[in-house]
This record gives C-alpha cells, structure tokens and sequence, in this order.
C-alpha cells in the first residue's frame, strides 16, 4: 500500500496532526494522485468544527492539485506524469451527470460529504502505527487532499497544463469555481446589469474576478473587512460597502436609481444576509445561493414582498461548473492575465496547516494554499 504523509483531524473540534497514512493502490477507475498542493476552504473547517457533517477521524482537503503517479486498469483520461487538478466527484450514471449536470448527481452529497469511503462502503485510508486498526475515513469530496497521495475517482481529475503553478491550480478545483461560475453560469448578467456579491472571501473575490470578464457595469461587493474591500476594488468592484457604516439596502437603492440589482450572490453562509441579498433585488432579480451555514439552518423571507417582486433564489453548488470544462477556462482565463487566482492565494507548507487554518478563519488570508513536502 503506497505510504503518505496527511493531516488528520481526529475529533470534531480537533486541530490536524500530520501522520503517516496508507493509500489505497487505485481500483480500476480510480487516480492515485501525489498531491503537490491543495487549497483551504471554509467547508473543511466547518467539518472538522462540527457544523457540516463528515465522518470523523478523517483526511480531509478538497482542492487538489497535483502529478498523476498511477491509475487504474480502466482509466483513459489520465496517465502516469500528467498534471492534473482534483475537483469534486459525480456517479457518471445518474441522469443529471448523463445531462452535463455533475453538480446535480443523485449521490452528490454521499460521494462528496457523508461518506467518508468509496461509493461501495470500502475505506480508501488507514491509519499506521497504533493506529492501524482504527477507521480512517477518506475519499473527501473524493479525494481527501490534505496528504502527500490523494486517491480519486477518475471523473475527479481533470488534466491541466504543466507550467502552470501547483498553487493557482489547486483552488480552482472548489473556491475559484464556485465564485466564478456563480457568475459565469448562473447569474449570467446583461450588459449594464449591476451585480452585488455580499461577502468577500475567496468565493466573493473569484465571483468579483468573473464579474469584470461580463458586461455588467456595476458591481458592488460587500464585507466588514477593510482590507477585503481594497481587495474586492483592485479586482474588479465598482463600488464597495461596510455593512457595519451602512445598510447595504441603501447604498444599492442609491446606487440603482431606488430599483435594486439584477444579480446578487450570497457567499458569507449567514442567512440574515441571504435576505439582504434577496432584499436589494430589482424586480425579477436573481440571488445566487453559494455561503453555507451550518446544517439545517433557514432564512426568513417577505412572502407578499416576494409575490410583488418575482425574485429568484437559486442554490449553487460548485459554480453549476463542469470541471473538465470550466477548469481548463479558468486556467486560460489566468494565463491571459483576466482571471487573477494569485491576489488571493498565499502559500504555507503542508506542516504549517494550523497556522494556514487560523489565517483563513481570522480572515487575514483569503486563500491559504498547503504546499506538499
Ligand atoms: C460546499 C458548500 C457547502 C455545502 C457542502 C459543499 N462546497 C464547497 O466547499
Ligand atoms: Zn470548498
């Protein structure tokens, strides 16, 4: 069984510990990948707090990025050597994945969350040492890139250039994508739109990023955090707002004329502002649901008001994006100096993952990226 190096979390509200793991070697349509970077986003934090369900002890990590080292008899996308991003999985049989809708797959939540294995039940990890005889759950979002070996469905996979950074390549695999598809995908707005993303982390400022590659003329973003604001400026904002000096309601009525943008997109997963976002809708708006709050939250709405106004709020799950498709985009996007992944990503090696995951809860650092030994 190949051997790695991965960060464990044991316990809900555990920090990581790095351990020696075994790999599983890959089973017919699997990838064994050597992981050379993967990037944070707040769904692994919010795993291991205990606010999204996984099972625990775990690998977790799902913004892969890395060298292909071996596959499976039937893999015929990927080969030995090639690069590649690790992006979500999807059966491939479902009638969603059969339409081009791998975000919709029927066993979306169970091969990318509840899991924890492959979709058969087998574990994919194991502990060593004295923990060899306790379960080691896996396959996170399948793949589990928190480790210097990541094994992954071959639909996970998709092949990128060589030259590009480890580090610009693996957030494109969740954060990038779910901001600028969200965009690109969904909300989709016309030439002089006005657009507000609420919340700018690495989700808002990807959304932002994409905004400038559309016609929309206005684009408003909003985060209490002074820095993020610049940020959200330097990348592409037309205008920004400090919920904690003004109601975002306001400065978006003054700012449309009193009618409200077309397109919102809620990224910060606290739904007093999801009704924010759907409050500052113009007539017949769109709100793009992407921020998660803890399992089961709900939001409130003003039902008249909606029957008045027409919006629509619609879920997003990973920027509605094809992986293969939408990933190699991106990447071009980047190289073309449009989409530019690296104003949010700072590095810090795989052994640095606590104080990577303090930077990313503080907010001091939009998107820590861990660097593989
Ligand atoms: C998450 C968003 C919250 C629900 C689970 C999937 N996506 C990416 O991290
Ligand atoms: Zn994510």
């Amino acid at each position: 069984m190949p051997i790695a190096t991965a960060a464990v979390v044991r316990a809900e509200g555990d920090g990581f510990t790095l351990e020696e793991i075994a790999v599983d070697p890959p089973r017919p349509r699997e990838v064994l990948v050597r992981v050379r970077a993967a990037g944070i986003c707040h769904t692994d934090l919010s795993v291991r707090a205990g606010a999204t369900p996984f099972p625990l002890p775990a690998v977790l990590g799902h913004e892969g990025a890395g060298t292909v080292e071996a596959v499976g008899s039937a893999v015929t996308s990927v080969a030995p050597g090639d690069t590649v991003a690790i992006s979500f999985a999807s059966c491939g049989e479902c009638l969603a994945c059969h339409s081009g809708q791998p975000v919709r797959c029927a066993h979306w939540f169970r091969l990318n969350l509840s899991g924890g294995s492959r979709p058969d039940g087998s574990p994919t990890l194991r502990g060593t040492g004295r923990h060899t005889r306790s379960a080691l759950h896996g396959h996170f979002f399948g793949q589990s890139s928190f480790a210097t070996l990541a094994l992954t469905g071959e639909r996970g996979v998709v092949r990128v250039p060589a030259d590009v950074p480890p580090r610009i390549v693996a957030p494109l695999g969740c954060g990038v994508q779910t901001g600028a598809g969200a965009v690109l995908h969904v909300l989709r707005p016309a030439p002089g739109d006005a657009l507000a993303v609420f919340g700018a982390g690495s989700v808002g400022l990807s959304a932002v990023m994409a905004a400038r590659l559309t016609a929309a003329t206005r684009v408003v973003a909003i985060d209490p955090r002074a820095a993020r604001r610049e940020l959200a400026r330097e990348l592409g904002a037309t205008h920004v707002v400090d919920p904690g000096a003004e109601d975002p309601a306001e400065v978006i009525a003054r700012l449309t004329g009193g009618a409200g943008v077309q397109c919102a997109l809620e990224t910060s997963g606290r739904p007093e502002v999801l009704r924010q976002a759907v409050d500052g809708l113009a007539v017949g708006g769109v709100c793009g649901v992407v921020g998660a709050p803890p399992a089961g939250a709900e939001a409130h709405f003003d039902v008249p008001r909606m029957l008045d106004r027409g919006p629509r709020i619609v879920g997003v799950n990973q920027g509605a994006a094809v992986p293969r498709r939408f990933i190699p985009a991106l990447i071009d996007l980047y190289r073309a100096g449009r989409l530019p992944v690296d104003r949010i990503v700072r590095e810090f090696p795989l052994a640095a993952i606590e104080e990577a995951a303090t930077a990313a809860a503080t907010g001091q650092v939009v998107k820590p990226v861990l660097t593989m030994p």
